[in-house]
């Protein structure tokens, strides 16, 4: 972030203090509303910024935004100021595809904020959206007032309005915040973000972890070749998000050997997402409800991030190495691409093909040894947009896309250094080997009649079908 340092300088004098290096000044507010506003901080890169260490107020641990950032607040007669502007923005989904969404402080999703259980949190909201909106603080103890939920506890807040929340962060805890406000749009268009509550003091149901990593699961239906996500899909989204953000445009999780690590997910898709990591077992350790006690949790390599819900998993990264850590959908770890691709697995057209070629030289089918073709293709796509499966590591094509990212587990991390350390070099004599002896012959080729030698039979008898109905009664 660009604008961290200086926010910091400027913090203390006033509000209005302009800031150079990309912070964008408040336009669609009045000089005179800006002046008791906290100092707008916006967010242009979309890479995973360091964690913003407390300035003032109780100190805490802070988290690691996955290609996010936190956002930096104001106290304020003991009361922690933040600043929300709701407004599209342009985010960089994978190098060469980004998106046109809504979002908050010029990221979607928007940045994330942290409190201590017993903070009392203002949040101010600056709506330049060209439609209404609010928001909602979810799992959040709180006035009903201050809920944000559109019609029902207060007024939308109309473009170009700035909204007052306020309420004490009363649980420690995993959150997220979203409109509550025609939200099929809103979410669907990416407006979200996560929301942090560090416990005051010791707590007997949360560890203390030496990496803290949070992001939001979030999906979106963008046609190769176009920029904007079409909000009436439900289930059907073609682009499977951390954060905005597509394989291999996720941030790898850097830590140190036998650092303890917790990861704290909430999911804003529509469908639910079995998140699985490689290498180590996990313990979910507090949902949005709160802390799990320890006599309720048990071991896990996956769990499953149902529709609302958020999950914070916790291990000890104690083997090293690069380990997988993604959605155990298969669909979900892939990019965009059309969905009426029939599958051809076992088709040999490569004579049809050469033909079509000599019409249609760009022409290129896909897929009869499986999909791996794909990756391996450099097939023309369309602009702006990530192939399907894509992204290369030190002994191949990983092949995949979407909600993957590698957990990088390191003896020489340092403490607090999050980055990427390059790829795992594997003690000798420790990776998968070719088998290069002789094969045998599996005898029950034969036995199933391989096409390899073809039979003398030349009489084959037709098939007769016999459907037995239920109650006794049958028929042919
Ligand atoms: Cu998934």
């Amino acid at each position: 972030m660009n604008t961290r340092r200086q926010f910091f300088k400027t913090a203390g004098i006033s509000g209005i203090a302009s800031l150079a290096g990309g912070a964008v000044a408040a336009t669609a507010v009045s000089k005179v509303a800006l002046a008791a506003l906290p100092e707008l901080v916006t967010q242009t890169k979309p890479d995973t910024m360091p964690p913003l260490v407390p300035p003032n107020g109780q100190p805490y641990n802070p988290v690691v935004t996955l290609n996010g950032w936190t956002l930096p607040w104001r106290m304020n007669n003991g009361v922690k100021e933040f600043h929300l502007v709701a407004e599209p923005v342009v985010r960089e989904m994978a190098p060469g595809m980004k998106a046109h969404l809504w979002g908050y402080n010029g990221q979607s999703p928007g940045p994330t904020i942290e409190v201590v259980e017993g903070d009392r949190v203002r949040c101010f909201v600056t709506n330049r959206l060209p439609e209404h909106t609010s928001v909602h603080w979810h799992g959040q103890r709180l006035a009903n007032g201050m809920d944000g939920v559109s019609g029902l506890t207060q007024k939308a807040i109309q473009p170009g309005k700035t909204y007052v929340y306020e309420f004490v962060a009363r649980r420690p805890g995993t959150f997220m915040y979203h409109p509550h406000a025609d939200e099929m749009t809103q979410m669907a268009m990416g407006m979200m973000g996560f929301w942090v509550t560090h416990p005051k003091s010791k707590h007997a149901h949360i560890d203390e972890v030496q990496r803290d990593f949070c992001f939001l699961l979030n999906a979106y239906d963008i046609a190769p070749g176009s920029y904007t996500p079409k909000i009436m899909t439900m289930l059907d989204q073609n682009l499977w998000t951390w954060n905005s953000r597509l394989f291999p445009g996720i941030d790898p999780l850097c830590v140190r050997q036998n650092d303890k690590v917790r990861i704290r997910i909430g999911n804003l898709t529509m469908t639910n997402h079995p998140i699985h990591l490689h290498g180590h077992e996990f313990t979910v350790t507090g949902t949005d409800g709160g802390p799990v006690p320890k006599s309720a949790r048990w071991p896990e390599v996956t769990t499953d991030v149902a529709v609302g819900q958020m999950r914070q998993i916790e291990f000890v990264a104690d083997e090293e190495g690069d380990w997988s850590f993604h959605c155990h959908k298969s669909h979900h770890t892939m990019n965009a691409m059309g969905h009426d691709v029939p599958t051809m697995i076992g088709v040999d057209h490569r004579d049809v093909a050469k033909k079509i070629t000599r019409l249609i030289p760009d022409y290129m089918v896909m897929g009869e040894r499986g999909m791996a073709d794909m990756s391996e293709m450099a097939m023309p796509l369309p602009d702006n947009t990530v192939p399907m499966m894509t992204g290369q590591g030190p002994f191949g094509g990983i092949e995949m896309g979407g909600m993957f990212t590698v957990l990088k587990v390191r003896k020489d991390q340092k403490t607090g250094d999050y980055n990427n350390p390059g790829w795992f070099k594997h003690p000798a004599g420790t990776v998968a080997y070719e088998y290069s002896g002789p094969l045998a012959e599996p005898a029950r080729l034969e036995a199933e009649g391989t096409p390899a030698a073809p039979t003398t039979a030349t009489t084959v008898n037709p098939i007769e079908v016999q459907v037995r109905k239920p109650q006794g009664h049958s028929g042919h």
